[in-house]
């Protein structure tokens, strides 16, 4: 059996936190680009996501397919990068909680966000994340005099994280508080967000090239 990492993902999408992972991990991979559209929703795709979404990865047999759940998986598979407190350390803790925290509540808050969707005020109770503010006030605490989520080192958790306020606060859906700011830039100068970033930048479509 081959322990090869295939990597399914669009430079426009989620997929950029799994190749932030890929590079922090450091091994080789093949990366296939899904396109939009009738590719992501084919039966060769669906037998990889039946969900149709981008990012994927095949590491030999084991398929893995939500962003969190890749950058979990990863940390763990090779432990040797050091981006997870190992199993049985007691920071494992805190990494679980800001990995599903980010997986979960700002995940669904940025999402509303985005659409317009906001929360009545007395149907918070019912709503995992609450209201958004309250998912900034928390994230805005966690991070207040820390450099990282989890302990003092980074860690997968800082990566999922920090990935959804780097591109929250960019894209306008996330609030840039100076906390944020100063946390997305201490992280994406990290050399394999710069790797990342630069590989899936040059797998843009060229300006006028899509119809
Ligand atoms: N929960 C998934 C979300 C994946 C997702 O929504 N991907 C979008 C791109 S960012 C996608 O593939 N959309 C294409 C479609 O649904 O047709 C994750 O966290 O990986």
């Amino acid at each position: 059996m081959t322990d090869d990492i295939v990597f399914y993902t669009n430079p426009m999408s989620r997929g950029r936190i799994v190749r932030w992972m890929l590079e922090e991990i450091g091994r080789p991979y093949e990366t296939r680009v899904v396109e939009y559209g009738p590719a992501m929703k084919s039966a060769e795709y669906l037998a990889i996501n039946p969900m149709g979404k981008v990012p994927a990865i095949r590491h030999g047999e084991i398929v893995v397919t939500e962003a969190a759940a890749i950058c979990a998986y990863l940390a763990d598979a090779f432990p040797e990068a050091e981006l997870a407190p190992p199993p049985g350390d007691r920071l494992r803790g805190p990494y679980y909680r800001w990995l599903f925290f980010g997986a979960g509540p700002i995940e669904a808050a940025a999402s509303n966000k985005a659409l317009g969707f906001e929360v009545p005020p007395d149907r918070r109770a019912m709503v995992g994340y609450g209201s958004l503010e309250d998912v900034l006030n928390t994230l805005e605490g966690a991070l207040t005099g820390r450099e990282y989520l989890v302990g003092d080192r980074f860690t997968a958790a800082d990566l999922y994280v920090g990935s959804q306020l780097w591109w929250g606060m960019q894209f306008g859906t996330l609030q840039k508080r100076p906390v944020f700011e100063t946390y997305v830039e201490r992280i994406k100068a990290r050399p394999a967000a710069k790797r990342a970033n630069a590989l899936d930048d040059a797998l843009m479509p060229a300006p006028g090239a899509q119809g």
